[in-house]
């Protein structure tokens, strides 16, 4: 069949929306018509080319929402008019890293996927004969897309799909890593390092398990109006202090903070984190995805000295059993997704998304099919 995808075709150059080739889906595999996708920073990060497992020409999208068209042979958990969102980590319950009950990270299709091809080792995208990388597993910028069963979470029809491309990844990543992943206590104090979509959820997690103080970190500070709505008690600029912003963070808390997340990427922003931390107990999780090659360092005493340094990837959440758990969250009014979408566009807006998300005037922009 023909779609219309938005290519990726090398680093740092916009994409280009063209009517490509999509061959249907194979043996456990499903054809998903997406009906909005957001961009996520790791979407433009891919495209700048530092991004180590990025490849090109690729359909870039991670972050999206659809319904299921046809169903290859062998697929049992979804049919055709399921609604859907992608899955850039699967959840096959017979990979043994998601049998241990101590990882998100299904290993199953991993390697296929970081090639950017389908299990079978090919891609399901071309363009004039030309073979197109997929993008994560998902490439939710093209109007439809195939996936691999495990790669796909049914949810509730009741969610409004033109809303609920932003619980593709940035708010089950930012609101699990306080969940699932730090494990954020009642009345403690926690540190959030950056306000785009990731950290915004951390600060509504946060709040709703009721931590007592909530510090949000950046150096643009529009973002602040945002996250003082959702949750964060103290806004700060590191641009406005002539001391380090690890050792402000520590003054204002009378030690440190019991958690410190960083949600923009930067490993001089992780050691900040890991730093601000309170002596003996502080936990720093890191979410953000830094550049091919770099590298964190501390001196090891901070850790000898009872500090935490830890990673979480799409907030620690298992897609296909938990994921449809925190969307009946939303439709009971736990938490509401509207603050995080600042731009609704078309597909074939999607150079413009990018260039909000890049002059930090965007937290999302969601684009419809
Ligand atoms: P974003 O671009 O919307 O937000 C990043 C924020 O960081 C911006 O508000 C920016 O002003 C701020 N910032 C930049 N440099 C700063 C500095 N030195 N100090 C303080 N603030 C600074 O990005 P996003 O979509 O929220 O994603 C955040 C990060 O999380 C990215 O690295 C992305 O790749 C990553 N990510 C990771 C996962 C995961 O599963 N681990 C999932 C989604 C996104
Ligand atoms: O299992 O080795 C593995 C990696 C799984 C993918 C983890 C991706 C999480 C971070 C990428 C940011 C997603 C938007
Ligand atoms: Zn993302």
């Amino acid at each position: 069949m023909k779609t219309r995808a938005a290519i990726a075709w090398e680093p740092n150059r916009p994409l280009e929306i063209e009517e490509i080739d999509l061959e249907g889906p194979k043996d456990g595999e499903v054809l998903v018509r997406i009906v909005t996708t957001s961009l996520c920073h790791t979407d433009m990060f891919t495209l700048s080319g530092k991004d180590p497992e990025g490849l090109f020409p690729a359909i870039l999208g991670h972050e999206g929402v659809g319904i299921v068209e046809e169903i290859g042979r062998g697929v049992t958990s979804v049919k055709p008019g399921d609604h859907v969102i992608p899955l850039y980590i699967p959840e096959d319950p017979d990979c043994p890293y998601i049998r241990s009950g101590k990882t998100n990270l299904c290993q199953t299709i991993r390697e296929t996927q970081g090639l950017g091809v389908m299990p079978d080792g090919t891609s399901r995208f071309s363009y004039k004969g030309r073979m197109i990388h997929h993008y994560m597993g998902t490439s939710t910028f093209s109007e439809y897309t195939v996936l691999p069963e495990i790669s796909v979470a049914r949810i509730s029809t009741e969610a409004p799909l033109a809303k609920a491309s932003v619980m593709g990844c940035a708010i089950p990543t930012g609101m699990g890593a306080v969940r699932n992943t730090a494990k954020v206590q009642p009345g403690a104090t926690v540190a959030v390092f950056g306000l785009g979509a990731v950290g915004m959820a951390v600060i509504q997690g946060a709040k709703m398990v009721g931590a007592g103080r909530i510090i949000g970190i950046d150096t643009n500070p529009s973002k602040f109006p945002l996250a003082r709505g959702l949750g964060a008690t103290e806004c700060i600029d590191p641009k406005e202090f002539q001391q380090p912003i690890h050792q402000v963070v520590i003054d204002m808390t009378n030690g440190g903070v019991d958690y410190a997340f960083e949600c923009i990427g930067n490993v001089n922003v992780m050691r900040s984190a890991l730093e601000c931390c309170h002596k003996g107990w502080g936990e720093c999780t890191v979410i953000g995805v830094a550049g091919a090659g770099e590298e964190i360092a501390t001196r090891p005493f901070q850790l000898v000295t009872g500090r935490v340094w830890r990673g979480s990837a799409f907030g620690g959440v298992r897609g296909r059993s938990q994921l449809p758990g925190m969307v009946d969250e939303w439709l009971r009014g736990e938490f509401s997704v509207d603050p995080y979408i600042t731009h609704n566009m078309t597909h074939e807006q999607i150079n413009t998304a990018f260039d909000l998300l890049h002059a930090g005037e965007s937290i999302r922009s969601v684009i419809h099919f």
